[in-house]
């Protein structure tokens, strides 16, 4: 029987996902979770034949530059692939594959919870009664926002934004979106979707903006001050997808001065960082980049991990192998 490939994985995956990796790799898992410093990737990388990183591990060109000649794929754990310099692996002749498809579900359901803790204050609510603040109704008490009727403005319309446009649609919100180019005609019409070829005329007609686009170079502070300041004083910002599509501290002054009226934050810009400005204001509602944390996704996304370095190994091309031209 062939030799079994080496993988090293990054960080503490589910259980039946390292078991199966196990079975059929020379896998080298990471019990303790600890994220792996710079050299510890470079030592990772020289000894793998296949790396699985996660959104924690940076590999850019500095550490590909450093990689051993056994590496063949980098199998990220995890759709976005920021974190990876994909161009630089290929032009090494290094595979990356990503698991989309997978956690769809799940972080347009993310999205969603955050528009309506935003718009609805549900966070600010709960604090309030688990501190004891509760004393009783009032008719004009903890008024939010309704978000039947708004209109929502989707930018990136993939998989994820139209997930969260199929949802939005539910709850009574009118569907607008940006994207390099326009969903195809079936999809607008059962979205009833309005494609904005210019971003900066759908952020000011906006009620609740939600990011769902990858960052790559092009969307880089996509929302950048000059857009924030587009938006209406009445406007919810949503992001699920990349803090770094954001002008974080722009986004931050702007809340600080009720210049827009809440947003809701699974991502931000410097992970685990958060801007403090963000974490003193009430209007906010802030997540610890859970998007795709559910027991379902984070299990689909190993197996599909598993199946891009299988496939990638019998010598076939990986379902989910990541082209630049894409990003
Ligand atoms: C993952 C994500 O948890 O898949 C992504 O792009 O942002 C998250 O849902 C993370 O990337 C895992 O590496």
């Amino acid at each position: 029987m062939a030799q079994k490939p080496k993988v090293v994985v990054t960080r503490k995956l589910p259980d039946p996902v390292e078991s199966r990796m196990r079975e059929l790799f020379d896998t080298e898992l990471n019990s303790t979770d600890r994220a792996m410093t710079p050299d510890e990737l470079v030592d990772a990388l020289q000894r793998a034949d296949v790396l699985v990183p996660t959104v924690t591990d940076r590999i850019d060109s500095r550490i590909l530059s450093r990689a051993g000649p056994n590496l063949r794929l980098i199998a990220n754990f995890g759709a976005g692939v920021d974190n990876i310099d994909v161009a630089t692996a290929n032009a090494r002749g290094v595979t990356v594959t990503n698991t989309p498809g997978v956690l769809t579900e799940d972080t347009a359901d993310m999205t969603m919870a955050l528009i309506l803790a935003a718009a609805r204050r549900v966070v600010e609510g709960a604090q309030v009664v688990q501190t004891g603040g509760f004393s009783g109704w009032s008719p004009t008490w903890m008024l939010g926002r309704r978000i039947a009727g708004k209109r929502l403005g989707i930018i990136g319309m993939g998989r994820i934004g139209q997930a969260v446009a199929r949802r939005a649609k539910a709850f009574g919100l009118s569907i607008h979106y940006h994207n390099r180019k326009p969903v195809s005609p079936r999809i607008a019409e059962e979205l009833e979707a309005t494609y904005w070829e210019s971003l900066d005329q759908m952020l000011a007609r906006m009620d609740v903006i939600s990011v769902n686009c990858p960052h790559t170079p092009g969307t880089f502070h996509l929302l950048s001050a000059r857009r924030l300041k587009l938006l209406q004083p009445h406007a919810i910002v949503v992001n699920t997808a990349r803090g770094e599509v954001i002008d974080e501290p722009a986004l931050a002054n702007m809340l600080a001065r009720g210049e827009i009226a809440g947003a809701g934050l699974d991502v931000y810009e410097n992970e685990p960082a958060i801007n403090p400005k963000l974490l003193k204001l009430p209007n906010v509602v802030l997540l610890p980049h859970m998007g795709s944390a559910t027991v379902e996704s984070r299990i689909d996304m190993g197996e599909k991990v598993i199946i891009n370095i299988k496939t990638f190994m019998d010598g076939h091309r990986p379902p989910d192998r990541v082209i630049p031209a894409m990003l």
